[in-house]
């Protein structure tokens, strides 16, 4: 048991009262971006972190993943834990069947220690270059780590920034495991859809085992979460860069809402929005349940795919 220290000032805690989405979710929905955020007093933040956030335990993901009509979760370690993987893995065990975690771990990572994460429901490790999160780990560590966890079956999760992309993908190619990339490598929303850049990025997964999380438009947009027309039709800037990746690789997008929305200090978005919209990036009910459903299914719980 630890003090508690302050959140980092300006942060914002998780909206308090989402609103009931208008798209109703499939049957066996996935979010596969989510974090938990201690308790601090159960499991504190690790020494190394560069935000301290509010709490977001478990329990609050379980009532938001009910209230939003989500089946299960994909719970993906924050770096504000570290690779103290124990918040992630008491919610995994505590979901009774109903997540999947993905884990941070050092290179000197030991076998008996991945075979006990992927007993409590591990399947991948997240490797993230965002400077403003993580300290850089050399290349050849997260190779060491990469090889390590291919013969369990996972996957890398990726975050980085687009503009750092030219520079990374060669290192990504490297890697023998699927890869999983967060937020459709960040792109910058006020740059044409079809423009250069994001045509790298989508060039990018077509060459390689590479999955793309469809998620936080509300990280990524400029005009931010006003409703067009009355309408729920937030984030619309988004809209052009999610629909194509969706209509291009069908088989490979993933959607996560990235509860509780670390290092928002402008807006905490309404998450029922957030679920809204899903049908403008997925405009058909075929596209909806691959992304929802099928393909979540498929990496996570392959024993039950169609
Ligand atoms: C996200 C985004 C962020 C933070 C983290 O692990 C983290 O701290 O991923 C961010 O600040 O952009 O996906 O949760």
């Amino acid at each position: 048991m630890s003090t508690p220290v302050p959140k980092t000032p300006g942060w914002l805690d998780w909206h308090p009262d989402p609103s009931t989405p208008a798209f109703r979710l499939p049957p066996g929905a996935v979010d596969t971006h989510c974090h938990v955020f201690g308790p601090q007093r159960a499991f504190p933040f690790a020494p190394e972190r560069k935000y301290t956030p509010c709490d977001g335990g478990k329990d609050r993901l379980f009532a938001l993943r009910d209230h939003l009509g989500i089946a299960r979760n994909v719970i993906v370690q924050a770096t504000c834990h570290g690779a103290d993987n124990s918040a992630m893995v008491d919610a995994v065990r505590a979901s009774g069947g109903r997540a999947r975690g993905i884990a941070t771990v050092r290179p000197d990572v030991t076998e008996g220690e991945l075979k006990r994460l992927d007993a409590a429901g591990v399947r991948g490790v997240r490797f993230n270059f965002v400077r403003r999160l993580v300290d850089a780990s050399p290349h050849d560590d997260l190779s060491a780590i990469a090889k390590k966890i291919a013969p369990l079956g996972w996957h890398v999760v990726l975050y980085f920034e687009s503009a750092d992309l030219p520079e990374l993908a060669d290192f990504f190619a490297s890697l023998p495991t699927p890869l999983v990339v967060d937020h459709m490598g960040r792109p910058d929303v006020t740059r044409p859809a079809d423009g250069p850049e994001f045509s790298r990025f989508l060039r990018f997964v077509d060459a390689g085992d590479v999955w793309v999380k469809v998620s936080c438009p509300e990280r990524l947009s400029v005009t931010g979460p006003a409703a067009r027309d009355g309408e729920r039709h937030p984030y619309t800037d988004v809209v052009p860069f999610a629909r194509r990746v969706v209509e291009e690789f069908g088989d490979r997008v993933l959607w996560g809402t990235d509860w509780p929305h670390p290092n928002l200090t402008d807006h905490m978005p309404d998450d029922g929005l957030l679920v809204d919209h899903i049908p403008q990036v997925a405009v058909s009910a075929d596209l909806r349940r691959r992304l929802l459903v099928d393909n979540p299914t498929r990496l996570y719980w392959p024993g039950e795919a169609a």
